[in-house]
């Protein structure tokens, strides 16, 4: 372990102490992780974590993102993509253009199809069942992460049934796992402010661990640098973790760097590279139990995507194809990178590419 003279921040110096003999960080850790400016002292014992877990291997994903509609109900502060009906921008997909989407991709070799939307106020919970099967139909062997808790939820209500049985309903129909969306930031303070209609945290991590019960995994995620206090993100963190030293079934934590443009919150400077690397380094040393740390490129863009591979991330999720909430919110990042894009990236951080299911078996290394 690097000698004393390494950290500039000498508050490290017992943080780095509990990393080497794997001890849990409290929250009072985190907080000196994310207010210390030593942002090469944080990465390192990040990246030590990262390298116990996953040596040198980085994964990446073949994968497609389909957004069948922003017609949302929640009307979130943060969010440009959500519309209300009727508004010129909103739009939904028919079964018959979402078939479209998937077949334009069938010569891509994609293994999972990732499908978020809106909270639609009126489609029927069949729409959401014959999205699955019909996909399944023309792709058997895709896995179809799909629906965060925030619609899970919402389709429960909707199809009358308990969480337990509208996940049932919808796993029978083909679903595979739930992605991270929908948790924010699970401060009251925070919701109250930017999404006072949206699930709640207890709501939002309940969905999950029905899922994790029922034998499906999720994702995580938390959304940054808009009006969180540092207190806030290290108390999301710790909730995080807590749930999954119940349950069990979160695979990956996925921070999402905030985009103000044409949100309710228009003018917030973007988030900074240093934030980018520094929220993704202090996830990995606090969530001890969660197996993977992804970085969004979408979000950060690939070049913060590829440095964090040095600051505790293992993951830079994929190839995705046409993404719309980031985008509608002014991310100037490309809609989609190829294999080869993903590959130079991950070789040029001296690592090796390891291209992965949902679940993290390995497809192939290279
Ligand atoms: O839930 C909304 C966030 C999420 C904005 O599970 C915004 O692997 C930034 O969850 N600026 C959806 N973020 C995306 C998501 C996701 C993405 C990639 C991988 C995975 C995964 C999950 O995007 C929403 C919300 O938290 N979001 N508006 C915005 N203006």
């Amino acid at each position: 372990m690097s000698g004393n003279g390494f950290f500039k921040d000498p508050q490290l110096l017992p943080i780095r102490d509990k990393v080497a003999a794997q001890e849990r960080l409290s929250f009072e850790d985190g907080l000196t992780l994310y207010r210390s400016t030593d942002l090469l002292g944080v990465g390192y014992l990040a990246n030590l974590v990262r390298e116990r877990l996953h040596g040198n291997k980085a994964y990446y994903i073949v994968n497609q993102h389909i957004n069948y509609s922003n017609i949302c109900i929640n009307g979130c502060k943060f969010c440009a993509f959500g519309k209300e009906a009727g508004d010129p921008l909103a739009y939904q997909m028919t079964l018959e253009e979402i078939c479209t989407k998937v077949e334009e991709r069938l010569a891509d070799p994609i293994s999972e199809i990732h499908i978020v939307g809106g909270l639609h106020p009126d489609l029927p919970f069949s729409y959401y069942l014959d999205m699955l099967r019909s996909i399944k139909a023309i792709r058997p062997t895709v896995h179809l992460q799909a629906f965060t808790a925030v619609e899970i939820h919402h389709l429960a209500g909707i199809a009358g049934l308990s969480i337990p049985e509208t996940l049932a309903a919808l796993r029978e129909a083909g679903l595979g796992s739930l992605p991270g969306g929908g948790a924010e930031v699970f401060s009251p303070r925070i919701r109250q402010s930017l999404c006072a209609k949206k699930l709640s945290p207890e709501g939002w991590l309940g969905v999950c661990q029905t899922a994790h019960r029922l034998g499906l995994h999720t994702n995580a995620t938390m959304l940054y640098g808009h009006q969180e206090t540092l207190e806030e993100r290290v108390d999301h963190l710790l909730k995080l973790r807590a749930a999954q030293d119940e349950t069990g079934g979160f695979l990956t934590f996925i921070p999402l760097a905030f985009h103000s443009a044409n949100t309710q919150l228009a003018g917030l400077p973007e988030t900074t590279g240093f934030d980018d690397l520094k929220n993704l380094a202090v996830a990995r040393l606090l969530l001890d139990n969660f197996p993977h740390i992804k970085a969004f490129w979408i979000m950060i863009g690939p070049k913060i995507a590829q440095l964090s591979l040095s600051f505790g991330v293992d993951d830079i999720d994929g190839t995705v194809i046409e993404e719309r909430i980031t985008h509608m919110a002014g991310a100037q990042t490309a809609q989609g990178l190829t294999r080869q894009e993903l590959h130079h990236l991950i070789r040029q951080a001296g690592r090796q590419p390891v291209e992965r299911d949902t679940i993290y078996n390995v497809i192939a290394t290279y």
